[in-house]
């Protein structure tokens, strides 16, 4: 039997990769985690605090019940205003940043995005949903406040990020540029443990994964290579809460397609907090992610905290089969 790893222990143990590694990211990393053990608590009683949540009152703690994602976005942000490593978060909950005072005058070097509970549509339905996170280093000028450029980075330009999936169980997957591995959540004694080490997406996979109820309202190329996956006899597998679709497609292979549609011309997923993260960690590990006009999704231009973005990410053979099809089927024009 290996020896439990756990995510603390990892993450320690990795920074040997990063020569001038001062333990900021370290540290900001490990708040995340513990952010993330302190909302699958929550997320755990989900029917409950909804029961609770009708009654308006506070729970056990004092704390009022609030909406989950809500609770979710206030207890990242508390774990990393603690941190002293971050000078700055945006959130899908906030309409603008909300900078982070420094602790004890230390000049942190590190903002943070994040969508907290992503999926949340789908928790009282008790279906899986997932914290999604990304982490830049600051351009801004150490000695002052976060300003709107540190967040508005290219996705290229991440240090770090990942995601937690509250399923089954509760796995953090995350990358620093290094590769990409996963720890779940080992319940009896509180610590995320190595479970998934350097996942490598297979080339290919038997899923697709799109909302087929908007087929009619895709533009031709994506119907037609959605036919074609059908003709494949892939299987669709969608449900509606972006990290679990992801979370399959980077393990068994397969590929996750938002094109645009009449509603969201620019696609509806968010640019900053769900796709630049995930198309990091698809990337290092070894899969592809563009946008359905063939552009790289961690190239693109990043000019608003809650810019949205066409999207499709997954196996690298999937992914270059669907540019293919574009090519071929599309009226518009495509970035080569
Ligand atoms: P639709 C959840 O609201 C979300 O942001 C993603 O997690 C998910 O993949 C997508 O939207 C689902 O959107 O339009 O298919 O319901």
């Amino acid at each position: 039997m290996n020896r439990i790893i756990t995510l603390d222990e990892f993450i320690i143990h990795r920074q040997k990769d990063f020569p001038f590694a001062s333990g900021e990211l370290t540290g900001l990393l490990r708040d995340i985690g513990v952010a993330a053990k302190i909302v699958n608590r929550e997320v755990n009683k989900a029917g409950l605090v909804n029961i609770l949540g009708s009654a308006g009152g506070d729970n056990a703690t004092g704390d009022e019940v609030q909406k989950l994602d809500l609770y979710a976005n206030e207890k990242l942000i508390e774990c990393l205003k603690n941190s002293g490593e971050c000078c700055g978060v945006a959130s899908e909950e906030f309409e603008d940043f909300i900078p982070i005072p420094a602790v004890a005058s230390k000049a942190s070097k590190y903002v943070v995005v994040f969508d907290p509970l992503d999926g949340s549509s789908n928790i009282d339905v008790n279906v899986s949903v997932g914290t999604i996170f990304g982490i830049y280093r600051r351009k801004s000028n150490a000695d002052g406040p976060c300003t709107l450029e540190d967040f508005l980075q290219k996705g290229s330009e991440l240090v770090a990020a990942g995601y937690v999936l509250y399923g089954t169980s509760t796995i953090l997957v995350y990358s620093t540029g290094r590769g990409v591995n996963g720890f779940t959540l080992d319940p009896s004694i509180g610590e995320f443990c190595l479970s998934h080490r350097d996942i490598q997406i297979p080339n290919r996979g038997n899923y697709y994964s799109v909302n087929q109820g908007y087929y009619l309202k895709f533009d031709v190329e994506m119907r037609r290579y959605i036919d074609h996956c059908s003709d494949m006899n892939l299987r669709l597998r969608y449900i509606g809460s972006m990290v679990s679709d992801i979370h399959r497609i980077l393990l068994q292979g397969g590929i996750f397609l938002y094109p645009q549609t009449r509603k969201y011309p620019q696609g509806k997923l968010r640019l900053v907090y769900e796709c630049n993260p995930l198309s990091f960690i698809v990337e290092q590990a070894g899969g592809k992610a563009m946008t359905c006009q063939l552009q790289r999704v961690l190239d693109l231009e990043v000019t608003h905290l809650h810019q949205r973005a066409t999207i499709a990410m997954g196996s690298p053979d999937m992914i270059d089969e669907m540019k293919a099809f574009v090519e071929k089927y599309s009226a518009l024009p495509t970035f080569n």
